[in-house]
């Protein structure tokens, strides 16, 4: 990377114009020939990130609860500390990787991505992390693996929403070349400091071009395999919820349009905006060529 700082920024330190900056470098920082042509729209925009308050308030994590606020109010509870991720599968070094010695061996950088969730409420968060492809370039992918798949941690002791109808744990999967790029990301913070627990503390992932769903929290588990892996969504309702789960205005939720999103924070008339194919992401787009993003959505 062109430029990578440590987890050290406070919230006052991250202007809108430091912002603007710390993004066209990430961008200028990706580099290689297939992201030559990342779009000069995407890079010459400001995001305006979210309030910590916001991002932090109003969550997504089933495991605590089916209320927007239950997260902030529960998952106090989980133990982070100590931490660690299994990596098994088709890799060349599977085990038991304690997250402090995984943290050692990378260099956390801010990305400020917009978040969408299937739901259409979206967000601009300023992420700390590393790319997941550095940690699976540690644990040695194997030719054969075509697949990764995660799984987040289930203690019902500490989670009180976990008695429902969902299959715990929480499962979700990338195909490897989604895993791979360079915008996929194992996010470890917010803002500088570190993750919140609401949002998926000690470490989540971050797939800015997907649905919120994707980006599945607290993991503890990381699997190499040559089969598309069972998601938890797709699980539960499959003809609402896909495996890919791209971000896209022209194919709708069964339930309700995509077409448009709603910004968080825009107060009690929330702005309403058009939603961006990939979300903004169009360097993604030759990851999905020849594919049917209706069928395959
Ligand atoms: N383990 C787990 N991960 C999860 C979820 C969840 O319920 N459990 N919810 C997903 C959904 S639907 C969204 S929109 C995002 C929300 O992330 P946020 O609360 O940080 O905004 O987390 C995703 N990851
Ligand atoms: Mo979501």
């Amino acid at each position: 990377m062109a430029h990578r700082w440590k987890n050290d920024l406070t919230h006052d330190q991250v202007t809108p114009e430091t912002l603007f900056w710390n993004r066209r470098q990430v961008m200028a920082g990706l580099g290689g020939t297939s992201l030559a042509g990342i779009a000069g729209a995407a890079q010459a925009e400001t995001l305006e990130p979210n309030s910590w308050d916001e991002i932090t308030s109003y969550n997504n994590f089933y495991e605590f609860g089916f209320d927007k606020s239950d997260p902030a109010k529960y998952a106090h509870k989980l133990t982070i500390d100590p931490w660690s991720i299994t990596i098994d599968g088709m890799v060349d070094n599977p085990g038991d990787y304690a997250l402090s010695d995984i943290l050692s061996q990378m260099t956390l950088e801010e990305r400020i991505y917009r978040f969408r969730c299937v739901e259409t409420w979206a967000m601009v968060v300023p992420w700390n992390g590393f790319e997941l492809a550095d940690l699976l370039t540690l644990a040695g992918v194997q030719s054969d693996a075509k697949y990764v798949a995660f799984e987040t941690v289930y203690r019902p002791e500490e989670m009180r929403g976990g008695r429902s109808s969902i299959d715990w744990p929480y499962r979700e999967g990338l195909r490897l070349d989604e895993a791979m790029h360079p915008l996929t990301l194992m996010a470890t913070g917010i803002y500088g400091k570190p993750m919140p627990k609401q949002n998926g503390a000690p470490i989540r992932l971050v797939v800015p071009w997907k649905y919120g769903f994707k980006s599945i929290k607290s993991i503890v588990r990381i699997t190499l395999t040559d089969k598309e892996p069972p998601t938890t969504w797709n699980m539960l309702q499959p003809s609402e919820y896909g495996f890919y789960a791209n971000v896209n205005p022209n194919v709708d939720h069964p339930r309700w349009s995509q077409s448009q999103e709603r910004a968080i924070g825009g107060g009690l008339f929330a702005k309403r905006k058009p939603t961006l194919m990939y979300n903004g992401y169009d360097e993604v787009a030759s990851l999905y060529q020849g594919m049917d993003l209706a069928e395959n959505f």
